[in-house]
């Protein structure tokens, strides 16, 4: 069985108190992937230590070199593509197809970071007076505090650390206990495309011991963490005792409209892949379907049928379509869901309960579920549940579509099935969510651009694209004034 170690100032090695935990595989629960430090206080502090170190080098490399680094990590990732999609398969169970899109994900994310680095482009501007030269810049922070979820082990650690060294910063890295398998390939593979010695450093653990002594430390600049609400408040309440710069990307509770003029069988293909494609356990997952009256009956008839035809198995076998809840604690919260929903009044159309039988029986598997006649206070169309649970809303107008989507604290990921372009521009108005789909899923964001969500699903910073550059660097204004005299702005004009 493979041991696996934190990486400290460019050194392998275990936690200092020599504790180690286990990472299973969510489809075989006898499988142990790997043992993993059980790091503590005293291992980030050393990692902290080594990350500010080496930020005063790091910062003077010439962004093209960062880049050009980064594009060598690219390179490997792709090399290596297969063989870390199997490895994430067997730490938090998505099929084959999906993890291999999460690698890809990383290797669009890599090239699009090196190429930043001939452009972190700043701003000249006009002197309101002569002789006089302005210009603004963008400069590295210091040391990032990156601490990552299960669900994308590849992409979203790669969606906060390649920006992050792009922009000068020195990383401690953080990734979920579901997969540090994962996240510690991702590390090897920087250190051996050139990353300095304690450039980027993980430190493995729980988040009460290496998650709260990262946000709590005073040489940390900056956090980005994605995850729940609920911890990313935490995280915004600690980090701000130290004024860091946070960026949170939290909870969803993303829905799919699909109105009396969709394509249906579009429609079909997108709602059962937002919300069965990685088991539901996607920030952008479709949980609720806003399904308007006229096509009710019909769309949901064969919905329900193809919904009961999805294979349930191991994520590695090609028959798969989905793959198990990540861990028993999740399975427990979909299962818990589903009980809310019936006392609710919500009338179950499929699912409902654990998978059984065969293979099924070693693993964390959970039958698709669906819920009709679900109203929008209800529990199930309010609160994230993050796992293959759908709650099916009918309505009778665009009007009231939107409404209903809009009827939750989150604003994440949103769609909308329809043929009437005036609806699909309605709709990009006056949908409250950072991502609006016509005539796709809610799932299916792209590396290179915007992803955040609007309310509680975030606090203003985006990832993705050209936005996350802004939040991995600050502005440094610049007045160069060549006339050889005292000029006074304002006084002088
Ligand atoms: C997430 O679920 O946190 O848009 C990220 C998507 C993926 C990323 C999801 N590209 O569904």
């Amino acid at each position: 069985m493979k041991k696996y170690q934190n990486f400290i100032n460019g050194k392998w090695c275990d936690a200092k108190s020599g504790k180690t935990f286990e990472n299973r595989n969510p489809a075989n629960w006898s499988e142990i992937v790997g043992i993993f430090p059980k790091s503590g206080k005293e291992d980030v502090e050393e990692a902290i230590k080594a990350a500010r170190t080496a930020f005063e080098k790091w910062r003077l490399v010439p962004a093209p070199k960062r880049g050009d680094i980064l594009k060598t990590v690219g390179d490997i990732m792709s090399a290596r593509k297969e063989e870390i999609a199997k490895l994430m398969t067997r730490e938090m169970g998505k099929v084959l197809t999906e993890t291999k899109g999460d690698v890809q994900e990383g290797i669009d994310t890599a090239y699009y970071a090196a190429s930043e680095g001939r452009r972190l482009f700043g701003h000249t501007v006009p002197s309101e007076l002569p002789n006089k030269f302005n210009m603004a810049m963008r400069v590295p922070i210091g040391v990032a505090g990156i601490i990552t979820p299960w669900n994308f082990p590849m992409a979203i650690p790669t969606w906060k650390i390649f920006p992050a060294l792009l922009c000068g910063n020195t990383v401690v890295f953080k990734p979920a206990s579901d997969t540090p398998a994962t996240a510690t390939v991702l590390v090897e593979i920087l250190a051996e495309a050139g990353v300095p010695e304690g450039v980027i450093n993980i430190v493995h653990g729980g988040g009460g011991e290496v998650g709260n002594a990262i946000v709590g430390h005073q040489e940390v600049d900056l956090v980005s963490f994605t995850g729940s609400t609920e911890i990313g408040i935490k995280i915004s309440e600690m980090g701000s005792k130290t004024l860091k710069r946070v960026s949170l990307e939290l909870g969803g509770k993303n829905a799919q409209i699909v109105m009396d003029d969709a394509d249906l069988n579009l429609a079909l293909d997108g709602v059962l892949w937002g919300a069965f494609g990685t088991t539901g356990q996607r920030c952008t997952a479709t949980s609720r379907l806003i399904l308007h009256e006229k096509v009710f009956d019909k769309f949901m008839s064969i919905l329900v049928d193809r919904t009961k035809k999805l294979r349930l198995g191991d994520g590695l076998l090609p028959t798969t379509d989905v793959g198990p809840c990540v861990n028993e604690g999740q399975r427990q919260t979909d299962h818990s869901y589903v009980e809310i929903g019936l006392k609710e009044g919500a009338k179950l159309a499929c699912g409902g309960d654990i998978g059984k039988g065969g293979d099924l029986d070693k693993g964390w598997f959970y039958q698709p579920t669906i819920f009709t006649e679900v109203t929008p206070n209800m529990r199930i169309a309010k609160e994230e549940i993050f796992g293959p649970v759908l709650s099916v809303i009918r309505i009778k107008s665009l009007e009231e579509a939107i409404n209903v989507l809009n009827d939750t604290i989150y604003g994440l990921s949103s769609s909308i099935y329809t043929k009437n372009v005036n609806d699909a521009f309605r709709a990009i108005r006056d949908i409250k969510a950072g991502i609006t789909y016509i005539n796709a899923p809610t799932i299916g964001a792209e590396a290179h651009m915007p992803f955040g969500g609007v309310k509680q699903t975030g606090n203003g910073h985006c990832e993705g694209g050209w936005t996350v550059y802004e939040f991995f660097s600050e502005w440094k204004t610049i007045y160069i004034d060549y006339s050889g005299g005292l000029q006074r702005a304002q006084i002088d004009t």
